[in-house]
């Protein structure tokens, strides 16, 4: 029953969302293109339903930021990498590959800040 109703909650969420997201940060072409190179060392690990991952799907959509999503709901190579690489299943979870390797970044509030101040 519970998980019923939280998938139900999750879905309006998810359609509130895509009604009132509104229009996306235009950049001049090259810049837009120089964000899409730096976006290829991020991966945001999340669930769809998860309203703590609408909330940066909606920053990600507001910078227009083309950063990769990696479903780590059901069972295989994305779970398992968030639970190796990240320590632990909770999402949402920002990839951030760096030359010293990679950093897993928890908490919807933490990843927003560090997207606007990167890209915003
Ligand atoms: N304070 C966290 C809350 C994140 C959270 O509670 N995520 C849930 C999904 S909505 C989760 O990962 N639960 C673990 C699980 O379902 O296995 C944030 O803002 O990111």
């Amino acid at each position: 029953m519970i998980k019923l109703i939280r998938l139900a909650l999750g879905g309006l969420i998810v359609s509130a969302d895509r009604l009132t997201r509104g229009p996306k940060l235009k950049r001049p072409e090259e810049q837009q293109r120089e964000v899409e190179r730096q976006v290829k060392s991020l991966a945001l690990y999340q669930f769809s339903l998860c309203p703590f991952c609408v909330k940066v799907r909606r920053k990600m959509h507001k910078l227009n930021l083309p950063i990769e999503i990696r479903d780590a709901k059901s069972q295989g190579t994305f779970r398992d990498e968030l639970l190796n690489g990240g320590g632990k299943i909770k999402v949402p979870c920002l990839r951030i590959e760096t030359q010293q390797g990679a950093r897993w970044m928890y908490e919807s509030s933490d990843i927003n800040r560090y997207l606007e101040r990167e890209f915003g």
